[in-house]
């Protein structure tokens, strides 16, 4: 028996800086409704799904931006949606800014099964963008300022019928995220993000915004034989626009589904997690194929450092 689930991701729009938490778990919702009316089992949301990308902006105090951050998940606002989900037995995703009771803040997503349970938590490893303000920048991208790198890597999950992770926006331009996952035989990658088309550092590479983000996802997706679905929250949004394109990857490294808009947008796939094993146990069989022995002696012969 193939095990087959159908996968969502429930792109956003641009959320505005005065728009209300309620107004957000709203729009989630009526993704939700759609998700159902699609069979999905399991709905990704994005990366901070449940405000403005506040890192836009510079304040000079950490906790200028407080407001922003959810000190207990679910909370108020958001125990709607955990609700909705639970009576529609869809199980998502849902990335958002964390504030702990000991003061720390994270990038956040957490895993949420049909059942109402939390699964799954993964805080940003990856941090982009800067920590000061730049003022030659037209917008700042201060991830690095509002943000603590996690040391809790990347985990996977046992739920859904399969194997899950998770990664969050700059996460999936690096192979390590999707191989520290695949050498836990990762079948699912739930992948939020929030990427500028302006990238401030080289707007050469502004045309290219999408073609990278299908290679990476692409390649994560075939190198690892895992599904992968990133999730947008894509259009203009207080003056920046962001890359929508969210798209659904089968373990072939195909993409199965794109969403055609920048607006709120659900996009699904019947998905065979079985189809897997097809690049697991053949291409990419890392325990037959791959040498990390040998790639370690090449590196200390050169002199070059491996994590
Ligand atoms: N939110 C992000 O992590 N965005 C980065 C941008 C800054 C390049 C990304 O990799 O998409």
């Amino acid at each position: 028996m193939t095990r087959r689930i159908t996968l969502g991701a429930g792109q956003l729009g641009p959320i505005s800086k005065d728009e209300s938490r309620a107004a957000v778990v709203e729009r989630l919702i009526a993704l939700l409704h759609q998700a159902h009316h699609a069979g999905v089992d399991l709905l990704a949301f994005p990366e901070l799904a449940l405000t403005t990308f506040f890192p836009r902006w510079y304040t000079e105090d950490l906790c200028g931006h407080d407001h922003y951050y959810e000190k207990e998940m679910p909370n108020a606002a958001t125990q709607p949606l955990f609700d909705e989900a639970l009576r529609l037995k869809i199980g998502f995703s849902l990335g958002y800014a964390e504030l702990t009771p000991d003061g720390h803040r994270y990038n956040t997503t957490i895993l949420v099964e049909r059942d109402g349970s939390i699964v799954g938590r993964y805080r940003k490893v990856h941090i982009p963008g800067h920590e000061e303000d730049e003022a030659l920048r037209p917008f700042q991208h201060l991830e690095r300022r509002y943000f603590e790198e996690s040391s809790e890597g990347f985990n996977v999950h046992r739920c859904f019928d399969g194997i899950v992770g998770m990664a969050t926006c700059n996460d999936r331009r690096w192979p390590e995220t999707y191989r520290e996952m695949g050498l836990q035989g990762v079948e699912v990658i739930l992948i939020g993000y929030n990427t500028p088309i302006f990238y401030a550092p080289d707007p050469g590479q502004n045309a290219l915004a999408g073609f990278h983000n299908q290679l990476v996802m692409q390649a994560g997706a075939y190198q690892n034989g895992t599904w992968v679905i990133g999730v947008a929250k894509g259009g203009i949004e207080e003056g920046v626009e962001s890359l929508a394109q969210s798209s659904i990857i089968a373990p072939s490294g195909q993409v199965v589904a794109q969403a055609v808009s920048n607006g709120d947008e659900l996009v699904s796939v019947i998905a065979d997690l079985d189809w897997c094993a097809n690049y697991k146990e053949t291409l990419f069989n890392f325990a037959r194929y791959r040498r990390p022995e040998a790639y370690q002696r090449i590196s200390n012969q050169k002199g070059v450092m491996l994590p």
